[in-house]
Order: structure tokens, then C-alpha cells, then sequence
């Protein structure tokens, strides 16, 4: 087990927890650590470098889980934005998550911070705006712009044999490819298809296949056919961090969204409506920018959970939590 050598100092950190399409936020409302001023890429970095006791402690076990995203709330850095976010994971911190920018509004929102209206969140990624409706649960995310890298990647998967797909940004990078039939995306099989994306995405590494400037592809999104049939798509997504996500992946929806739009398969404005294993449903749409570029939205609920306060005992050998990822 790979737990911290040292414990955690003593501390208190206060969060909301809330469940998007069945996937956790956790919101770090009082208790992280100071990140200072810098861009919010800089504070991710720095979060990863210097705190990551703090990010395991708070987003592993034994006080979180492995599909656990956390969201450290900070001022923005970006002109015009309401306020800042790191989302991180169970190894490390995340450039943009879709189901945690819709917790975190949804959490605003049960706090009182925010009512129903545009709030401009400043990520590591660049600025996503979020439209609270009038339910105080429904939020529909405009994320970043999103692209499809390239197109038509084939690998040769060991145990699997060759596989062939895009790679795409929407947030974060993806590599999406379609599920095999044989494997159907139900929650029963989870354990299969997590097998099966690993080894996807270690045979992309291994091949040597990357996203922009040679970024790691640290999610796989497997498409399938959807279960209801008012949805487009059914997919599966493995995180960086070996989890899959419970929910339809808002960056790996906008990623889908982009893939779409430069098959010509989904027209600007058109809804497409993302099924996840565990059947909740994000419904995406995209305009057009200016220079062309896509941009995705990504509406969806979520749910507030818990309010608690995290305690980090000096004493506790596992303070900094462990994780088997
Ligand atoms: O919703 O974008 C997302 C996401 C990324 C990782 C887990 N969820």
C-alpha cells in the first residue's frame, strides 16, 4: 500500500459533498491549502508539487474513495470570473471536470452563495461559465473549446488485438473508441471494461501516442449503443486515476461532441444526449466560435450529499490517505 511516509498535520477541512449523475464532488470550502495568486494552472501545479498530501488525504481513502473528484475552491485568477477551482483525483489534479463544475455550482447553490444565473468558474484550463436553473440542481456547463486531435489512431492492444479510435480534447485528453459488443457498458461489468481500458491506454502509452505537444491520454472513453432509446450514446470512462466514471464525463462528452462535429455527425445546436454506465444522462449540445472552434455544453444534475468537516489526526499513520491505484 502505498501510504504517505509521514503523517498529515493536524487539521480540519471543511466540504460539501454532492453526486452528479451518480459520480462525487467533494468541495473544499474551508481548510485547503494556499495556492497564492498565480494563474490556475500554477495552482494545480502547485497542488501537485508541494500539497499532495492534502489532495490524497481529502480525495482517497480512508475518508474518500477512488471515483471521488474534489474541487478546492480559490479566488479567480482570470479577469471576470466569480470565483477559482482545482479539481483533483486520487493521483492528482484534474485541467477541467464536468460533473464536479456542476457540484460545485449545485453546492454554491445549497449554501447560498449562488441563485439561479450565470456564475464564470476560472479553471486550469481556461474560463467555463455555468447557467444555474431555476431547480437550483440543473446546471448547464459551457466548457472550454474542444477538439478532436486525431483521428482513425489504431493500437494493438495485448489480449485485445488491434483497436482503433480518436483522440480528442474536452478538458482533458481522451482517446474514444467504440465499445466491443461481446462487452456490453453495464454497471455488471465494470471490472472487464476498466481491464480493457487500461490496457487500451496502455498500449496508446506504449505506442507512444499523445495528445498536443505530447500530453498523456489519461482517460478512455469506450461508445456504445445507448439502453434508453431517447439517449445517442452509452459510454464508459476510465479516469486517470483507474476509477470509471458514474457519470456520462462532461470532458469526456464535450470530447465526444468534438469528435462528432468534425465527422459532421452532430450539427451546431443539435442536442446529443450521453448515457453513463449507471444510466444518468448528460445532454450536450455545441456553437460554433468565431475562429471555428467547438464549444461544448453539457447540462446535468447533481445532488448535495454530506456537509462535514475532514479531521487529520497527527497521530494517524494513514493520514495522508492511501490509494491502490
Ligand atoms: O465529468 O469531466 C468530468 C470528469 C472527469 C473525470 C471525472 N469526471
Amino acid at each position: 500500500i502505498p501510504a504517505m511516509a509521514e503523517p498529515a498535520p493536524p487539521h480540519n477541512v471543511r466540504v460539501v459533498d454532492s453526486h452528479t449523475g451518480g459520480e462525487p464532488t467533494r468541495v473544499v470550502l474551508e481548510g485547503g491549502p494556499d495556492l497564492g495568486a498565480g494563474p490556475l494552472a500554477e495552482r494545480a501545479r502547485l497542488l501537485a508539487s508541494e500539497h499532495d498530501r492534502f489532495r490524497s488525504g481529502v480525495a482517497c481513502e480512508p475518508r474518500g474513495s477512488d471515483a471521488l473528484v474534489g474541487a478546492l475552491l480559490t479566488p479567480p485568477h482570470a479577469e471576470g470570473c466569480d470565483a477559482g477551482v482545482v479539481f483533483f483525483n486520487n493521483v492528482g489534479a484534474l485541467g477541467m471536470c464536468g460533473h464536479g463544475a456542476i457540484g460545485l455550482v449545485v453546492t454554491l447553490a445549497h449554501l447560498g452563495g449562488v441563485t439561479a444565473g450565470e456564475v464564470r468558474i476560472d479553471t486550469p484550463v481556461g474560463v467555463v461559465t455555468a447557467a444555474l436553473e431555476d431547480d437550483l440542481r440543473t446546471v448547464r456547463i459551457a466548457n472550454v473549446p474542444s477538439l478532436r486531435h486525431a483521428a482513425g489512431v489504431s493500437v494493438d492492444v495485448p489480449g485485445v488485438g488491434p483497436v482503433t479510435g480518436d483522440v480528442a480534447w474536452g478538458g482533458n485528453w481522451f482517446f474514444l473508441c467504440a465499445a466491443d459488443p461481446a462487452l456490453p457498458l453495464e454497471a455488471a461489468n465494470t471490472r472487464r471494461l476498466t481491464d480493457r481500458a487500461l490496457a487500451i491506454r496502455a498500449a496508446l502509452e506504449a505506442a507512444g501516442v499523445t495528445g498536443a505537444d505530447g500530453a498523456r491520454i489519461d482517460h478512455v472513453e469506450l461508445v456504445g449503443p445507448p439502453q434508453d432509446p431517447a439517449n445517442d450514446a452509452r459510454n464508459f470512462v476510465l479516469c486517470p486515476g483507474g476509477a470509471f466514471d458514474r457519470s456520462p464525463c462532461g470532458t469526456g462528452t464535450s470530447a465526444k461532441v468534438a469528435c462528432l462535429a468534425a465527422d459532421a455527425r452532430l450539427a451546431p445546436g443539435a442536442l446529443w444526449r450521453q448515457e453513463s454506465v449507471t444510466g444518468s444522462v448528460f445532454e450536450a449540445s455545441y456553437a460554433r466560435g468565431a475562429d471555428g472552434a467547438v464549444l461544448p455544453t453539457i447540462r446535468g444534475a447533481a445532488y448535495v450529499t454530506a456537509e462535514s468537516t475532514l479531521h487529520f489526526d497527527a497521530s494517524d499513520p494513514l493520514a495522508g490517505g492511501v490509494t491502490f491505484a
